[in-house]
């Protein structure tokens, strides 16, 4: 099927942007009837080869792969003077183009193929990013919907710029590939672009239901269409709020998906049906029909966790297809013809796919045999596959859009494929909205040189001086990696050859060859009593550390970026702050000031833990840190919600910061032990006297003695 239609594009299309498989010839913009908003995809930039260039790789056509790509390489232009829309231009032609990339390079490191490849695909990407900045440059940071590939938005010669209004989705789907695009380039421009633009659709939402509509205004941000579901118009943006975190690791992007999601499954939600609400009305539905493009919701509910209606909405949408062949355009909640088109949509196999990985029930594997059987029944025409005009009398339309070859074929191949049969390793990938794949480990790639704190002096080491001096003669802007500490730099020349210094991001990570000195946050205030030990990871500034015993509260804004607002409640205390926002250096001197006799830093990514991820030495801001005389450690985030637990809990914990050879406790400190019993003994006593409600038990009479410790209260005990 797949060779049908590809062959059939190649043979009679390319390079043109589409196949017309009724007139077995290319749809070149400009010559063909213009079909309104539908042909701002086609950018005079041969679309679906480069849609289809890695579903190739995925389909093990691996020669084709190559074939492709040099013809991509030599043919493909992206400057031409034409309209094309920012959204459907990103995630097909970049996202083709990053995907195709990757691939590239995967298969040209095993060292059997793409052994000519210079990363010729990367560059195109980035000059095709640099064609669709200009839709960025309006007031509130969310794109225009359309440039000029020559001329850009504001040129006289654009032919755009002079629309108001664009979809949730065209302004919420560019994170991926535009992350990726700055990760792999070392651009930081594009994946800044991307995450203020979804930073203003957060802001926008309606803040009492947490939804959004579906048309805003690009200029003020306002709604200009506030019905609100999860397909046409919006449904990318969720998907890419999921996905952005999935791909880049940071935890804002799920928080927002969570918000949204929960709002979504309280008011659209109506399994098996999705129905479209009023954002600032959400308990009344706008409609009562559903759209086509929906169905990726159930696939991104897998991703998500959430099977249970998952099954249910995809069972709705099997039963709408088994009706009507294919899922039409848009369709009533009793399953009627509201708009009759079908235009091979990937949606529906999307789902089935993501659902058959998530539960191995072979029914799913019918599913897809349904949807292989009913495209060679109804769309396979001489010169490919034909979109259906209308599922009811079975008619065709002379289109094949590009992402049938880009979706339909990878989502369709991968239900019936094992893990095995493929080049690379697909749990190392994410696909986009069209499905292009971009390596999860992207997520541990810094994004390049943000932020702005500068400083006045740095040293480099002797090793690094001749690469700096070589960078001198090429770039004006430039970031280097400088070891112990570990730092991100950017150079910033000011004349020739003369630059300033400008220290971007500290790095969480150790080189190898330093050691780490393991630290510890030791619980010691009954009920713990010792028993509970966080493995921590120690400052290279700061107090060094001794034994220190203090309670424990949180500052106030968590993250310590912004002034101290509980400055009362920390004082004399030592403070927990969240990781994350602005340098560690800069917390702590904020802490220092309000009073905190310490800090305990805890990771803000979710889910880390000691046992998965090395500990590494929190380093300071490049400025001198003699001013910072706290004791200063730090938690990941699976430590820290013990210590937070028990801050809940208990009110007050007291804590040792020190390093872990001198935990409390261990053996060869059974003397200590003793006298520490001693001294618990009284605390114990004491606290009674005070009628304390805290539990005086056994356990805090011999606290070191496993035997003698069933104390229910005893919290939990990382360290048994
Ligand atoms: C694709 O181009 C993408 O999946 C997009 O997000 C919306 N749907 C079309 C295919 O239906």
């Amino acid at each position: 099927m797949f060779d049908h239609a590809y062959g059939s594009y190649m043979k009679y299309a390319y390079p043109a942007d589409e196949l017309m498989p009724l007139s077995c010839r290319g749809r070149v913009r400009g010559l063909e009837p213009n079909r309104g908003d539908i042909d701002d995809s086609l950018g005079k930039f041969s679309l679906t080869l480069i849609d289809t260039l890695d579903t190739l790789v995925v389909l093990n056509k691996l020669d084709d792969f190559e074939d492709a790509v040099r013809k991509t390489v030599r043919e493909v232009r992206l400057d031409n003077d034409v309209v094309v829309s920012v959204f459907e231009t990103n995630i097909r032609v970049l996202g083709g183009l990053l995907g195709a990339h990757v691939m590239a390079d995967h298969l040209r490191q095993r060292g059997e193929r793409m052994q000519w490849y210079e990363d010729e695909l990367l560059h195109m990407a980035k000059e095709l990013g640099h064609r669709l900045l200009p839709a960025f440059n309006t007031t509130s940071g969310l794109p225009y919907p359309r440039v000029n590939l020559r001329y850009g938005v504001l040129n006289p010669l654009s032919r755009t710029g002079t629309e108001s209004d664009t979809c949730t989705a065209c302004a919420g789907t560019m994170i991926l590939e535009f992350a990726a695009l700055s990760r792999l380039s070392g651009e930081a421009v594009f994946e800044e672009h991307a995450r203020k633009a979804l930073d203003v659709l957060w802001e926008k939402r309606q803040r009492g239901s947490d939804l959004v509509g579906t048309v805003i205004n690009i200029h003020n941000g306002d709604w200009v269409r506030r019905d609100s579901g999860v397909g046409a118009g919006i449904d990318s943006y969720y998907e890419y709020l999921m996905k952005a975190y999935i791909l880049l690791g940071d935890n804002v992007y799920l928080e927002r998906f969570n918000i949204h999601y929960s709002a979504i499954m309280k008011y659209i939600s109506q399994p098996p049906l999705l129905l479209n609400v009023h954002m600032h009305n959400p308990t009344v539905s706008v409609r009562s029909w559903m759209d086509s493009l929906l169905a990726f919701f159930p696939g991104l509910q897998v991703l998500r966790g959430d099977l249970k209606p998952a099954i249910e909405t995809h069972e709705m949408l099997y039963q709408v297809t088994k009706q009507h062949k294919f899922l039409p355009e848009a369709f009533t909640t009793e399953f009627r013809v509201h708009w009759g088109q079908h235009p091979l949509r990937p949606e529906f196999a999307e789902s089935t796919y993501y659902l058959y990985k998530a539960t191995g029930d072979p029914y799913y594997l019918r599913v897809g045999q349904s949807i292989v059987e009913k495209l060679n029944a109804y769309a396979r025409v001489p010169c490919g596959f034909a979109a259906v005009q209308d599922v009811r009398t079975g008619t065709h339309e002379d289109r094949m859009d590009s992402f049938f070859l880009a979706e339909m074929f990878k989502y369709l191949y991968l239900l019936f494929s094992e893990k095995s049969q493929l080049p690379f390793d697909i749990d190392d990938y994410i696909f986009t909205t069209e499905a292009h794949l971009l390596p999860v480990s992207l997520s541990t790639t810094q994004p390049p040189c943000q932020g702005n704190n500068t400083v006045r002096t740095a040293s480099f080491p002797q090793s690094n001086t001749q690469y700096i001096a070589s960078l001198e003669h090429t770039e004006s802007l430039v970031c280097i990696i400088v070891f112990n500490p570990i730092s991100i730099i950017q150079l910033l020349q000011e004349h020739k050859g003369v630059y300033r210094v400008k220290l971007v991001a500290e790095v969480s990570q150790t080189p190898e060859e330093e050691e780490v000195v393991p630290h510890i946050v030791q619980l010691i205030s009954p009920p713990f009593l010792g028993r509970t030990v966080l493995t921590a990871g120690p400052a290279k500034f700061g107090m060094d550390l001794t034994k220190q015993e203090h309670g424990v509260s949180s500052a106030s804004p968590y993250t310590a970026c912004g002034p101290i607002d509980n400055a009362a409640e920390v004082k004399g205390h030592i403070a927990l702050a969240l990781r994350g926002d602005c340098m560690f250096a800069g917390k702590a001197r904020r802490l220092q000031e309000a009073g905190a006799i310490g800090v305990i830093f805890i990771d803000h990514r979710e889910g880390s833990n000691s046992e998965e991820t090395p500990l590494f030495q929190m380093v300071g801001d490049g400025d001198s840190t003699t001013d910072i005389s706290l004791p200063l450690v730090f938690l990941f985030s699976r430590e820290g919600a013990v210590l937070t637990a028990a801050l809940e809990e208990h009110h007050n914990v007291d804590v040792l910061l020190l390093p872990k050879e001198r935990q409390l406790g261990h053996e060869e400190e059974e003397e200590e032990l003793r006298g520490e019993q001693q001294s618990q003994q009284q605390y114990c006593t004491k606290a009674s006297e005070n009628e304390s409600t805290e539990p005086c038990s056994a356990a805090v009479l011999s606290p070191l003695d496993s035997s003698q410790s069933p104390n229910s209260n005893s919290g939990p005990d990382t360290n048994p």
